[in-house]
């Protein structure tokens, strides 16, 4: 018995047991810096239906989720306006591309807690009461209350979506995994700057039996949790 996603390398999760009360959806990084005209991915100059590919399937996937009552939690980059977080070789790496983090854009100083680019775009945004969590890093753990909240609410699976998949989202699913949680990347869910890269990073999931978890589409997943 048990309910389990049709995912690969293995069927999801491992012990069958994916409930509301113990599975959590986590949306990274949603934000217009990283999917919007006139913000850090475009001013680096990539291409932006790579980062926005994802906004469709994670919005209806929200309505499902919410509707059955999972756990929402939003993530957000971004640094403190005196950037007293933001680690020199991480502004100094970010300037040789020209969008240095902290210098004005368009849309504001670029990755800056309260500009508008940081802010989640409103297709996404979060509902009241939806934890949103912000971190300083591309893991969603270093320098957050991240494991404390979902050990708080009894979580065990992570659902993980949002961009970009070998950055933010891999960093957060490969330390979810060495914490104990068992994790599911859904793949029309994420998306990255280089569409190589997206590929690799679902494969690197996949290999050794599921190393870092496993790999679904967000199909595969709302037929397993609404009908399953
Ligand atoms: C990046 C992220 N790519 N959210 N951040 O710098 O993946």
């Amino acid at each position: 018995m048990g309910r389990f996603v049709d995912s690969e390398p293995y069927r999801y999760p491992f012990n069958g047991d994916l409930r509301p009360e113990n599975t959590a959806l986590i949306v990274i990084d949603m934000q217009t810096d990283f999917c919007g005209q006139g913000g850090y991915v475009d001013k680096m100059g990539y291409d932006l239906s790579l980062t926005r590919a994802p906004i469709e399937p994670i919005r209806n996937l929200l309505k499902v989720m919410r509707d059955l009552e999972y756990t929402i939690l939003h993530t957000r980059e971004g640094h403190r306006p005196d950037l007293s977080d933001l680690p020199e070789n991480k502004r100094w790496r970010s300037q040789q591309i020209g969008a240095g983090i902290g210098d004005p854009g368009p849309c504001g100083r670029i990755l800056v807690r309260g500009e508008s680019g940081w802010e989640i775009i409103p297709e996404l945004a979060p509902l009241p009461g939806e934890v949103i969590i912000d971190k300083p890093g591309k893991g969603s753990f270093y320098a957050t209350d991240l494991e404390l909240v979902l050990h708080r609410k009894g979580i065990q699976n992570l659902i993980l979506t949002g961009i970009t998949t070998d950055v933010c989202v891999h960093t957060t699913l490969r330390d979810a995994n060495d914490r104990g949680y068992e994790c599911l990347l859904l793949s029309d869910c994420t998306g990255a700057t280089d569409y190589g890269n997206y590929l690799a990073a679902l494969n690197m999931i996949k290999m050794q039996g599921g190393v870092f978890g496993a790999v679904a589409d967000s199909a595969a997943l709302i037929s397993a949790i609404v009908t399953g």
